[in-house]
């Protein structure tokens, strides 16, 4: 651990989703928090973009500006930048530095001149490229006035949003010492999306060329000068080392895993238990979803689900789809009387609720409302008949019940049942009509029927414990659930499976995402351990496609002792994902960093 003396480094972490919730990047900065701060205390502090919903709910400011982060603050104040200093109020509480970006706007057109004639960086007129401009000259301008009151200092930026300054530090020789992470590559997500042999034409690619293509120009410019001008170089996966290699050209120094903030329970059976109970609350939306049209067994259902951004070739929903539809066709092939609802939990425009979905949901809150009050009337009654009766018979309890609760509960049950399939999506969608995941669905004839094996949830909105037909945490829905699916085809690392192991439910990925390519080199006998790759590297769409309906048949044909006894395996597993484990590999880029003369 870093003494701290005047002499020990200080590290300052530079991301534009740091106190700024956008997409993965956030867990990464957040996640390993605790962990920073355990090692690097008070020398460690981040720097972020102000937009002052995010920082009403996550930062609070601070009167302290002792320390060399704070004078540094009030000295790029009195240059008229807008800038708070304080806390982000995440686990761990570490110190951090918010500039709105919006404050150097006037200098934009300065900022683009420079960048061109100094590094032949072009630029356009969009608002987030104008943002991240202004943001970086701001960084720059920080880390300069910080280098002066330290001697070892070094500066994280991630991702190319925040490396705009980059050249210019190295430029103005900056006594700062520069590593820079890219989570993906600009153009290998493009390609990846539009390409089917993204792979084979991975090491053949003109840059320029197709950053021109897809008018992503001075975005690709920057993240390879960023990449280019950093001291070291990083990137969080082997997947991704190839695409820097041949679309940023040049071999990253090292690799940084990406990890989680692990936490074990000290009694095992708690994850267990909190299984139980969120399955019992998707139980409760499969039934008012599923039962007005025909009901099925919940003790032998299985809750499958796939969830991430909307990319329906990138996230795999395309193979997942493809998988449950030969499962389908397996299970009913062999009088399966188990059934499987998948959930896809992703995000698309919609204008509503699908009304019948709401409808059938508040029809059954009705049903067991009456329910709870017949039970109680029946409950008072029984007691006072049992005081109060010779008899040691049980009575007739119908006769307990008054004809008003008798009449509404037929009348309820009787409006609530239908003859209508239960809809495929929940939600009524802007591109209904041209949506990938509903076209594959329609066209397979994989559309909820009442003898179908698998049952299909497509909800085209986050979970969350505002949403009105799940009510809870993303965390617990994933909890509840049996299995996640993420064969992803462009995943420079993926989150969510490795969610899904924290919280003990297995998880299936892919060797061409950077967790399920690093599960297969350092994790022994993961398939036992409830990980399972599906191999798309080497394979194509239906060989991988029958790899996956395999192992969505194993996991169908598992008993429940089976399945309780993966979950302990699959929890057991999660502490290599810790960043307590990890953050090693962070230390040894700083090293690097510290120890180079370039
Ligand atoms: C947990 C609970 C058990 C329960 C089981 C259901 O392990 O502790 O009491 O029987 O979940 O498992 P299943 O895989 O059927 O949801
Ligand atoms: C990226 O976010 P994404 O979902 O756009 O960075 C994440 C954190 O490193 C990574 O998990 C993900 O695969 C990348 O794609």
């Amino acid at each position: 651990m870093p003494q701290s003396t005047s002499a020990s480094p200080y590290l300052l972490e530079i991301a534009w989703e740091a106190c700024n919730q956008v997409g993965g990047i956030y867990t990464v900065i957040r996640s390993k928090v605790p962990a920073m701060m355990e090692y690097w205390g008070d020398q460690y502090c981040l720097i972020g973009p102000y937009f002052p919903s995010q920082a009403a709910a996550e930062f609070e400011p601070t009167d302290d500006y002792s320390d060399i982060y704070g004078q540094a603050v009030l000295e790029l104040r009195a240059q008229g930048v807008e800038v708070y200093y304080g806390t982000w109020l995440v686990t761990g509480r570490p110190r951090i530095v918010l500039i709105n970006p919006y404050s150097a706007f006037s200098d934009i057109p300065a900022i683009k001149y420079f960048l061109w004639e100094h590094h032949r960086i072009p630029t356009s007129n969009e608002d987030l490229l104008h943002q991240v401009l202004a943001f970086g000259s701001m960084v720059k301008r920080y880390v300069s006035l910080l280098s002066k009151k330290t001697k070892k200092l070094v500066a994280h930026f991630h991702e190319w949003m925040v490396g705009s300054c980059i050249p210019d530090l190295r430029r103005e020789q900056v006594p700062v010492k520069i590593v820079f992470t890219t989570h993906a590559t600009l153009l290998g997500r493009y390609l990846a999306m539009n390409d089917p042999n993204f792979y084979d034409q991975l090491t053949s690619v003109d840059w320029q060329q197709e950053a021109r293509h897809f008018n992503i120009e001075p975005a690709v410019s920057i993240e390879r000068a960023a990449a280019h001008g950093a001291h070291v170089f990083t990137t969080v996966s082997e997947v991704t080392v190839r695409e820097c290699i041949y679309l940023l050209d040049r071999i990253p120094d090292t690799v940084l895993p990406n990890g989680l903030n692990i936490r074990r329970f000290t009694a095992l059976h708690e994850f267990q238990n909190l299984h139980l109970t969120y399955k019992k609350k998707i139980h409760r939306f499969v039934m008012g979803h599923f039962f007005q049209s025909f009901p099925f067994n919940l003790d032998k259902t299985l809750y499958f689900f796939t969830s991430g951004r909307y990319e329906y070739r990138n996230k795999g929903f395309d193979l997942t789809l493809e998988a449950l539809a030969r499962l389908n066709y397996r299970l009913k092939k062999a009088k399966s009387d188990m059934t499987v609802v998948m959930f896809f939990i992703t995000k698309r425009p919609f204008h509503s609720i699908n009304p019948q979905v709401l409808h059938s949901r508040a029809l059954m809150e009705e049903i067991q409302e009456t329910c709870e009050s017949i039970t109680e009337q029946v409950g008072e009654r029984l007691f006072y008949e049992a005081a109060a009766s010779n008899e040691h018979k049980v009575p007739d309890l119908n006769s307990f019940v008054e004809d008003y609760w008798k009449l509404r509960y037929r009348r309820t049950v009787q409006s609530w049942k239908t003859h209508q399939l239960p809809p495929v999506v929940t939600h009524n969608l802007v591109e209904d009509q041209t949506d990938d995941i509903l076209h594959f669905l329609r066209a397979s004839n994989l559309v909820n029927n009442a003898d179908d094996r698998v049952k299909i949830v497509y909800h085209p909105d986050f979970v969350s414990p505002a949403n009105p037909l799940f009510g809870m945490e993303y965390g617990q829905f994933v909890r509840g659930c049996h299995l996640g699916v993420f064969p992803s085809y462009y995943e420079p690392w993926g989150y969510t499976p490795l969610e899904c192991v924290a919280s003990g439910i297995p998880a299936v990925t892919s060797d061409l995402s950077g967790f399920g390519d690093y599960v297969k080199k350092h994790v022994k006998k993961y398939t036992e351990k409830g990980i399972y790759v599906i191999d798309r590297h080497e394979k194509g769409f239906s060989e991988s496609a029958e790899q996956l309906t395999n192992h969505l048949m194993e996991i169908v044909e598992l008993s429940r002792r089976e399945r309780i006894n993966q979950r302990n395996k699959v929890e057991s597993s999660s502490e290599m994902f810790d960043w307590k484990k990890l953050l090693v590999h962070y230390e040894r880029a700083y090293q690097l960093a510290l120890s180079s003369n370039i």
